[in-house]
Formats: C-alpha cells, structure tokens, sequence
C-alpha cells in the first residue's frame, strides 16, 4: 500500500514538471519572436569594424534589424609563438585569435569568407552565433583563391566563439583559426570605461615549450591533450608587458573572454580582483562576485570588474602549471593613486614572469607506428577492416563515397591519378600528397597529411579504396607496404 501512495505521488509531480516544462517552452519561443521580428523588413546597411585583440569594435548604433556586412579573410604565415620561437598559423583575418565581430541581436548578418590565393588549404567557418547547419561551415567551404557567402539572423545574444571547420577540425583549430562574435542585447550592456578581448587557445610544437626555431604541429600531442604552450591571445606575452593592457584607478572594465581550447577547459582568473559580474558561459545568466570562472573549450565568458587600487592584474588559467610555465598569462596595468583603504603595500613589478619549462626533460614521444607482424588477410577481412579504417581516417576529406569535395579534396572513386601509380597510392598514405595534380580532368592544388598507419592498416585502406570505388580490383599486402616503406 505504502509504495503505491508513494509511487502516485510521484506520478503527479511528473505530470505537474512536465507540465511546468511545456509552459516553460512557450514562454521562452514567444518572448523570443516578440523580440527578434523575422518578418520585419531590413532597412538599414553597415560593414562591421572588425579589431584585433585585445580590442573591441564599438557598438552598432544603427537601428533595429540592420543588415550587417562582415568581410573575413582566412590567411596562412609564420609569425612569433613565443621570443625566438615560429610557427605557420591559420588565421582569420591575419591574427591569433581572429578578428572580433560586434552584432546586436536581430541583425542580418551577410557573412563573406574570403580564403588567400596564398594559402594552401581549403577552409570555413562555423559560428556558435548561427542557427543553421554547421554554422555556416557547409556553406562556406571554399579553396584558396576563392569567396564564400552566406547570411544568417541573430537569434540569441551572447558572446560566441567561431572556428574553422574543415578536416582534419582540430588541426585547423590548433592551428590558431578560432575569434568571437558577440551578439549584443539590442539595448546594449551597461556602460563600462573598457571593453577588452581576451582569448585562450592551445598550441602542440614538435618541441617542448621555448625549444627555438620554426616549430610543427604535433598530431600525437594534440590527440594525447598535452600542449606545450597555452596562451592567451595568441603568443607567450601577446597582451603582457610591453603589450598589457592599460587602465585608470576607478575605471570599470569589461573583458570578452573566449576559449578556443581546442581541448582543455579554462578556469579563468584575475590574480589581484574579484569579478563583480560574471555572464555565465557567455550567456544572460549573471553571476556576482566571482573569483574564478569555467570556461569550456569552444565556449565564452563576460566578466565585469571595478579596478579600484593601482598594480598590475594578471588573468591567467588557474591550472597554474599553465599560466606560469605555458603562456597562459595576460596583464592589465591599473594606473593610479594608492588607495590604502582597499589595500596597504607595495606592488612589485613583473613577479609573475614565466617560468619556462626546464623541468620536462623528458623527450617527447616520437610518433612511429607500431609495425607488429600481423598474418596477411584475405580479401574479406581487407575490405572489412579497411571500410572502418577509411571512415576514420579519409572519410572526412574524400567523403563517405569517395567522391571527394569539387575543387578541394579530390574523388577516390574511379580515380585514373590512383590507378595509374606504381605505388598503389602507398607513399600518399605514408608520406601524405602536395603540389599540382589532375585526377579525372580536373586540378587539384592542396595538401593531404601524411596518415599514421602501421602496414597492415594501409594495406586494407586501400584495398578497400581500389575494391569499393570502382578502381582495378587490387588485393594490397602488408608485405607491399612494408617493401615500399623500406625502399623510400
Ligand atoms: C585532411 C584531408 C584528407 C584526408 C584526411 C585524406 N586525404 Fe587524401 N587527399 C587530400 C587532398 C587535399 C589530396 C590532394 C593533394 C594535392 O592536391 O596534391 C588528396 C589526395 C589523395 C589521393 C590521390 C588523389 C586521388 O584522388 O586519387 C589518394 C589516393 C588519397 N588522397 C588517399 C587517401 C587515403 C587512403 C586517406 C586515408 C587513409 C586519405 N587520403 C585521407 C586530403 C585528404
Ligand atoms: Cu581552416
């Protein structure tokens, strides 16, 4: 009898919560149409002013459901990672992280990406801040030399990242293509002094932290999530020391945080204050008095603070091993007199330099593939492990059926370029493919990586490839990789 009573009682809280629920959802929808009016004609046109950080562009001052123009460039080159240290970013807009873009909720966006007849590789964009497949990333797939646009409507405010999306994802990503979009309240945010644009990224380099020279992206450290630097705009001391941010005692101060990962979480901090406001996850859920904030990778956070006594304010990820010996580091310097009432002492500059990494003398792993000597398979077991192989590892350029992406990721059904090689395409898995090329009449100009699989793998890959995609039907061994492998 007992456990009947209790099992009707709770029957009707359930009725009564999802009850709550679908009120709830109402609510939320129209509210949403009340204020986003889809039917409501654009009027007005401006170009968005896009700003590198730690800058913010101003606030759109035009009226409601304006069509805003944004024009971003994908460009590739080498710029400083840290003192005496270089690497090949992928930008957005020739910086890392890429250009800050400022829309109100409402707005028209119509959105151009433009990929540098310089670079060498296809890319897009997908924004958090769109609704709609990708964010835009199916729509704006282009190949060096060529521009993309679409449009999309604010539907919901917040402070959202944006990043690149085309495979490999995360090398793009690691490789610095990622900025924020702020989709403002129509009526603004409460007016501050400063508004400042922070982002925190990872980078992965064939040498540890500080190691000199052009550095590598490293495939075996990203996918183990051990970066060798961490850092916060971009480069070690992007937005520290000579290139801190500055501000007045008084002086309020609003920063737009962002976190590209593209794997580790942040717990944002200012070391020296105490966040009177903190947007939740970027969102409109406000929080107050806040010392450290999660920030995910691929997410955002707005904090909002008073500097009321002079010094310097250091905003670093509290996983301090990060901040201290990765980079993830960056300075506001507050001006000013003394105010003994808040705080009594001397400030010391520059105690927080980073440390370097002297400690990590273990060398890194080298990424060889294991060869262990596997029996050869038969036809059946090539074509069965090598569909999964291939949905792993090749499907994300050349597409679940082989076909590949026009102008991009060339067709590996029916392609005359595999089948006319000696090498069975062997030494393209081994050591990837770039440069010229013409696979069924049509050119291709890109790069492939090289992919990490022992023999026996990339002989079912491509057996698969050569069985499956209407090529010569090819039974690969292990043994022909290994003696390929061996003669190169
Ligand atoms: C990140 C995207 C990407 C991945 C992943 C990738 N490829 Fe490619 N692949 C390319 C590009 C780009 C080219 C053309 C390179 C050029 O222009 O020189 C190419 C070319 C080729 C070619 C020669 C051209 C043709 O169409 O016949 C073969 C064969 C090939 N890839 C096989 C593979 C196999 C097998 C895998 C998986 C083990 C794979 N690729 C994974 C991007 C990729
Ligand atoms: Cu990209």
């Amino acid at each position: 009898m007992k456990t009947k009573k209790i099992y009707h009682r709770k029957a009707i809280m359930a009725i009564w919560f999802i009850a709550l629920i679908l009120f709830n959802i109402r609510c939320s929808s129209d509210t949403e149409s009340e204020i986003v009016d889809l039917n409501k004609s654009v009027e007005v046109e401006v170009t968005a002013v896009l700003t590198d950080a730690p800058l913010v562009p101003p606030r759109i001052q035009a009226k409601a459901n304006t069509k805003v123009i944004v024009h971003l460039e994908v460009i590739e080159k080498t710029m400083r990672l840290a003192d005496g240290v270089d690497y090949t970013f992928w930008t957005f807009g020739g910086k890392v992280p890429g250009k800050f873009i400022r829309i109100r909720k409402g707005d028209q966006v119509e959105f151009h990406l433009h990929n540098h007849p310089d670079n060498m590789l296809p890319h897009n964009i997908d924004l958090h801040a769109v609704t709609g497949p990708g964010g835009g990333a199916e729509a704006s797939l282009i190949a060096p030399g060529k521009s993309a646009q679409f449009s999309f409507r604010a539907l919901n405010e917040g402070l959202y990242v944006y990043h690149c999306a085309t495979a490999p994802v995360g090398m793009h990503i690691a490789n610095g293509m990622y900025g924020l979009i702020l989709v403002e309240p129509l009526e603004g945010y409460t007016p501050v002094d400063h508004e400042f644009y922070v982002m925190q990224s990872e980078f992965y380099t064939s040498g540890t932290f500080g190691a000199k020279g052009h550095q590598d992206f490293d495939m075996q450290k990203a996918l183990d999530e051990k970066p060798d630097y961490v850092v916060m705009n971009g480069s070690v001391g992007a937005s520290a020391g000579q290139n801190a941010m500055t501000v007045k005692v008084g002086e309020t101060v609003r920063l737009f945080v962002g976190n590209a990962g593209p794997n580790l979480v942040s717990s944002f901090h200012a070391i020296g204050e105490i966040f009177d406001k903190v947007y939740v996850e970027g969102g409109s859920l406000i929080n107050r008095d806040v010392q450290t904030t999660l920030i995910p990778a691929g997410g955002s956070a707005i904090v909002e603070f008073k500097c009321q006594v002079p010094g310097t304010l250091h905003l670093v990820d509290h996983s301090i091993f990060r901040a201290f010996n990765k980079g993830a580091l960056a300075q506001i310097k507050v001006i000013g007199d003394e105010n003994h009432t808040v705080y009594s002492g001397k400030e010391k500059e520059e105690v927080y330099l980073p440390e370097g990494s002297a400690i990590q003398h273990i060398s890194s792993p080298k990424t060889t593939v294991s060869q262990q000597a596997v029996p050869e398979k038969t036809l059946e077991e090539r074509l069965a492990a090598g569909e999964i192989l291939y949905k792993q590892n090749c499907m994300a350029c050349h597409m679940e059926n082989g076909n590949g992406i026009g102008g991009t990721f060339p067709p590996l059904m029916n392609s005359d370029f595999l089948q006319a090689r000696p090498d069975k395409g062997i030494g393209i898995v081994l050591h990837g493919l770039q440069g010229e090329i013409t696979v069924n009449g049509n050119n291709y100009n890109n790069i492939m990586p090289a992919v990490a699989l022992s023999d026996d793998q990339t002989a079912s890959v491509l057996t698969y490839i050569f069985n499956k995609f209407n090529n010569k039907k090819e039974l690969i061994k292990g043994a022909d990789v290994k003696e390929w492998r061996e003669k190169e």
